[in-house]
This record gives C-alpha cells, structure tokens and sequence, in this order.
C-alpha cells in the first residue's frame, strides 16, 4: 500500500435491504480485530466510527417511490461521501466498513471527485446495476454500481453534486454468478468488463486479477475495491443476507487481495454485507480480517 495513513468508518446501515443484523457489520469487524491487525502492519488507524443511522417509524413509507427507505437511504450516504472526502483531502486511505451494499454510493460519491478516472474492482456474487425499473426487490444494495454510472433515482445520482462518479470502461466485477436481466443488458451495452465464475473457473484466479490489474493500470489514476463478503462461497463466508452457492473461496480471495498489493494499485476500500446474525460464530467478519491482512500486506511484513 502506498499511503500509511487509513481512516476508518463504520456504516452501520441495512436499510438498503430487507434482512436485519447486517448493520451489526462494522462492529463484528471491530470484534473480529480489524483495528489491530492493521495496527500490527505499522498503519497509522484513525478511526472515525460510525456514521448515526436514523431508522424510519416503518420501512418503505415514502410512496413516491419503489426503493426502499430512500431518503434515510440518502441521507447516510451524503454523509458518508462528505466524510470520505474530505480523509482522501488529507491524503488518508479510506476503508469502509458497511453495513449493506447501498453505502458504495456514498464512498463513491466522496472518492471519486478526487480522481479523473476512478478504477472500481466490484467483487461480489451480484453486479448491483439494477434501478428502480429493472430491480426485482426494491433493494437499494442491489443498485450501488449503477448508481455511481448515473442510472437510477437523481436523489440518489445526485448525492456529492456530481454526476457519474464512474465510467463504465473504468469498472472490473469479478465473482458474478447472480445478475438480473437488466443487469445483463446494461453489461453488455455499456461494455463492462466481467469476470464470472465461468472466468475463474476457467482461467484461474491469477490470470484473472493479473488481467483485471492490467486493464485498469492502463485506464486509471486511482482504483477502489468494494468488497462483498456474498462474492465468496458461502460454506466460507456464510454471514451475508444474499448468499449464491458456487463462489470465490478463501485462498482465492487471498491471493486476489495479495495481488491487488502487490500492483500498488488501491487508493480506497470497502467491506460490506457482513451480517454477524446470519453468521457461524463470526466467521465472516473473522474472513474479511484475513482478507485485509493480505490487502495491506501481511505476507511481505
Ligand atoms: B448485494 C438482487 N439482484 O437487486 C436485487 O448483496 C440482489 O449488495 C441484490 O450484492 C444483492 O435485489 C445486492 C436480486
Ligand atoms: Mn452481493
Ligand atoms: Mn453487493
Ligand atoms: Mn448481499
């Protein structure tokens, strides 16, 4: 890693999704020592903790609308963008801890403004490009990535006054086995690069992130990772709300983390979808410590 610096806040949100507990994340990444294995790396860790979440009475009570708890939804992810911002200003290394998947949009919106062409390594099961005319749940989790491509509600395109925070050429998904129809179509139009199962099945995972890290070493001036705990297998990662059978396992992740530091390549990251309800004795909070000791260089320390 090339910044030593790396503030860290928490988003204790699961508003973009139906299934609770997963705003316990950034705690069970706390639990899980996130703090001290990063420490033990010799990274100087501001920690800003968590962002306050303000629960609706009820959930989906703004009729105008599909998405679900939209405007808290917004609310926290202005927020977020505002703080993310100004720690890229100061020249830290932001690392996310979510909650749902719908905090990208926030991290983006604050990331992005920073960099004429912001990379995006999306790894997780889904491809999260739905809006509300494609989304089959009304889910703001499942609609980060298009979001930041400028598809979706403006309340949501609009969060940090810009708009897109990505450009389609600029996104690499690796992990992908669950994509709605809308989704596909948005792929293949918009020309984003994929990795699926079948790639990694295929080519393996080192010729994939040896390839996915020279795409985006052409292209970028600064790559972020979003992380979805869901793009690992389940049996390994089984404390997520939308878990797929059939993904990326444990080793892989590691060497696809130890790459990442060995191209020198990341400016920011995030951990999301970590639900400590759902999970075997905090298992997958346990795996994505493992996973951060490899992104931040434990193997050469
Ligand atoms: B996650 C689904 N595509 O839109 C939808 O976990 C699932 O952030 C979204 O990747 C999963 O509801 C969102 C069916
Ligand atoms: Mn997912
Ligand atoms: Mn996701
Ligand atoms: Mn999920």
């Amino acid at each position: 890693m090339t910044k030593n610096k790396i503030s860290i806040i928490g988003v204790p949100m699961d508003l973009g999704q139906s299934r609770r507990g997963v705003d316990m994340g950034p705690s069970a990444l706390r639990y899980a020592g996130a703090i001290e294995k990063l420490e033990e790396l010799k990274y100087q860790i501001y920690d800003l903790g968590d962002i306050p979440i303000i629960r609706p009475d009820k959930p989906n009570t703004d009729h105008d609308s599909k998405l679900k708890n939209l405007k808290q939804v917004v609310e926290a992810n202005q927020k977020l963008s505002e703080m993310v911002d100004q720690e890229v200003t100061k020249g830290h290394f932001p690392l996310i801890f979510g909650g749902d998947h719908s905090i990208a949009i926030g991290s983006l919106a604050g990331i992005s403004k920073h960099y004429d062409n912001l990379g995006v390594i999306w790894y997780d099961a889904h491809g999260d490009l739905n809006s509300s005319e494609t989304s089959p749940s009304g889910n703001i989790h499942g609609m980060p990535l298009a979001v930041s491509l400028g598809i979706g509600d403006d309340k949501l395109t609009a969060i940090g006054d810009y708009v897109p925070k990505v450009k389609p050429e600029n996104i690499v998904i690796i992990g992908a086995r669950s994509l709605d129809l809308g989704e596909r179509e948005l792929i293949r139009n918009k020309g984003i690069q994929v990795y699926t199962m079948h790639e990694i099945d295929r080519l393996g995972m080192p010729a994939v992130m040896e390839e996915a890290i020279g795409y985006l070493q052409n292209r970028t001036d600064g790559v972020h990772l979003s992380l979805d705990l869901d793009g690992l297998d389940p049996s390994e990662a089984p404390g997520v709300g939308t878990p797929v059978i059939g993904g990326i396992t444990y080793r892989e992740s590691h060497l696809a983390m130890e790459m990442l530091e060995e191209s020198s390549m990341l400016t920011s990251a995030e951990f999301v979808e970590v639900n400590p309800i759902l999970d075997e004795k905090n298992k997958t909070a346990t795996v994505a410590v493992g996973l951060m000791g490899s992104l931040f260089g434990e193997k050469l320390k």
